[in-house]
C-alpha cells in the first residue's frame, strides 16, 4: 500500500479547523487534525507547502518512522505549527491502520483499560446565581466533574466566562476566538482575581457539597508566587485540579508552587513536545498532563509521554476545547481509553454546524465518553459540507493590565 494523495482542508463551520486527508492507492483514507487556534493558516501552509509532497508514495503503515522523519528531516524542530502539522499526519496514519486492520485505534494501542473516559464539563457565571445555574445545567447533562470559571469584580471581560453573552441569556460560548482581523483586548487584575476566586469556591462547596470534583483554569496568568497563594487558598475546597496556574516555559516555576500547596496541578495545553513537560513529570511538579494530541505531534508522542508519566503516577487530563477538532478529540479519546494512568478528559461538545462537517463516532453517557468501535478513529470528514464554510479569520483575545502592560491571556 502506498500514499497516493495528501489534501489539506480549512473549514469554518462554527470556528476554523484545519484537516489533513491522506488517501492510499487502495482507496483507504485517513484524517488528521491540524487546528491551531488563531494560527490555522500557518499550519495549513506548513502542510501544503512542505509536508504533503514528502508523504506521496510512502508506506502508510510506517507510523513511527514517518513521525521521526517529519520531526528530524525538517532540521527545525518542535514549535506549535510544526507539531500540529506532524500531529495531523500521525492521526491520519493511525486512522488508516485501524481501517486496514478493521479495529478502532484504541485496540491497536493495547485495548480498553476502562469502560469509558470520565469527562468534565464547563460551568461559568458572571455572579453566583448564574454560576450555580450553570453548574446545575452541567450536572443535568450528566457530568460528574465540573470546571468552574467566574467573573471577577472590576474585570470587564474574562476568559471562560460568558458575562457579556449571558447578559443576552445565551450559554457561555465555548469558543474564545473572535472573528476579525485584530485580536480583542481584554483586561486583567491578578489581585482582584486572587481575592475573589476563593470566595467563589467556598460558596460552591456550601451549595453543592464536598464530593463534586471541581476544577479551575488559571490560564497562565499568575506568577509562581501568586499561583502558590491561590493554590494554598483553595486547599479547603479540595479541587480536583488547578490548571495552568503559571506560564511554564520555565518548568522550574512549578517548584515554587509545589512547595507551598497541595492543590493538584494540571498543565500542558500549550506544550508541543515531551521536552516541555518531562521535568514537570520527573520532579512530580504536576499531577495531570493537559496536552492535546493535535498540539503535541499526535497520538504517537502523547502515548510516549503518558507511558513516561505512568512511572511517576502522573495522569492524563487531555485538553479538549472546541478548537481541538472532532478528529483530534477522537484521537485522544482512543489513547485515553487505553492508557493505564487516565485521569479526566475535558469535553466541550462541538456545535451542530461542526458536526455537519465532522461526523463523530463518540458517545457521552452518564458522564463518560467512548470513542466507539468503528475501525480507525471513528470520525468521517464531509468534504462537501466543509466547502460550505470557508475560512473566516479569527484571533484569540489578549490581555492588558490597568497600566496598559500586555499580560498573559
Ligand atoms: C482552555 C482553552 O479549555 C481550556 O482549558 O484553556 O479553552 C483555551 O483557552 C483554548 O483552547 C485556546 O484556543
Ligand atoms: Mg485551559
Amino acid at each position: 500500500m502506498r500514499i497516493e494523495k495528501a489534501e489539506v482542508f480549512v473549514t469554518s463551520p462554527s470556528r476554523n479547523f484545519v484537516t489533513l486527508r491522506i488517501t492510499t492507492d487502495d482507496g483507504v483514507t485517513g484524517i488528521g487534525d491540524a487546528t491551531l487556534n488563531g494560527r490555522e493558516l500557518a499550519v495549513a501552509a506548513y502542510l501544503k507547502e512542505h509536508v504533503c509532497q514528502l508523504l506521496l508514495d510512502k508506506d502508510p503503515s510506517t507510523i513511527e518512522d514517518t513521525w521521526q522523519f517529519l520531526y528530524r528531516a525538517s532540521y527545525w524542530r518542535r514549535g506549535p505549527v510544526t507539531m500540529a502539522a506532524i500531529a495531523a499526519v500521525d492521526m491520519a496514519l493511525w486512522d488508516i491502520k485501524g481501517k486496514v486492520a478493521g479495529l478502532p485505534v484504541y485496540q491497536l494501542l493495547g485495548g480498553a483499560s476502562r469502560r469509558g473516559c470520565r469527562a468534565y464539563g464547563h460551568a461559568s457565571g458572571r455572579d453566583l446565581e448564574h454560576l450555580f445555574d450553570s453548574i446545575r445545567e452541567e450536572l443535568d447533562l450528566g457530568y460528574k466533574s465540573i470546571r468552574v470559571q467566574t467573573s471577577v469584580p472590576g474585570i470587564e471581560k474574562l476568559y471562560g466566562v460568558a458575562a457579556q453573552e449571558q447578559s443576552t441569556g445565551e450559554r457561555y460560548d465555548f469558543e474564545p476566538a473572535n472573528r476579525g482581523t485584530q485580536p480583542v483586548e481584554e483586561d486583567w487584575d491578578t489581585r482582584a482575581y486572587l481575592r475573589h476566586v476563593p470566595t467563589v469556591f467556598e460558596a460552591v462547596r456550601n451549595e453543592f457539597g464536598p464530593e463534586l470534583p471541581l476544577l479551575h483554569d488559571g490560564h497562565h496568568r499568575m506568577t509562581p508566587r501568586e499561583a502558590a497563594q491561590l493554590g494554598k487558598s483553595l486547599e479547603p475546597f479540595d479541587l480536583y485540579w488547578l490548571e495552568d496556574c503559571t506560564p511554564a516555559e520555565s518548568q522550574e516555576a512549578l517548584r515554587l508552587v509545589r512547595q507551598h500547596t497541595t492543590t493538584p496541578l494540571a498543565i500542558g495545553e500549550v506544550f508541543n513536545s515531551v521536552y516541555d513537560i518531562k521535568d514537570l513529570i520527573q520532579e512530580q511538579l504536576i499531577d495531570f498532563v493537559r496536552c492535546a494530541s493535535t498540539h503535541f505531534g499526535g497520538i504517537t508522542p502523547l502515548r510516549k509521554v503518558m507511558n513516561f508519566a505512568e512511572m511517576y503516577q502522573v495522569r492524563s487530563g487531555f485538553h479538549g476545547p472546541t478548537d481541538v477538532s472532532p478528529i483530534g478529540f477522537a484521537a485522544q479519546l482512543h489513547l485515553g481509553l487505553s492508557i493505564h494512568n487516565y485521569g479526566l478528559q475535558e469535553y466541550m461538545p462541538h456545535s451542530r454546524l461542526t458536526r455537519e462537517v465532522f461526523h463523530e463516532g463518540l458517545t457521552f453517557e452518564n458522564g463518560y465518553l467512548h470513542p466507539g468501535d468503528t475501525p480507525g478513529l471513528g470520525v468521517e470528514f464531509d468534504e462537501t459540507a466543509a466547502g460550505r464554510f470557508p475560512y473566516d479569520q479569527a484571533y484569540l483575545p489578549y490581555n492588558r493590565l490597568a497600566d496598559g502592560t500586555v499580560h498573559n491571556w
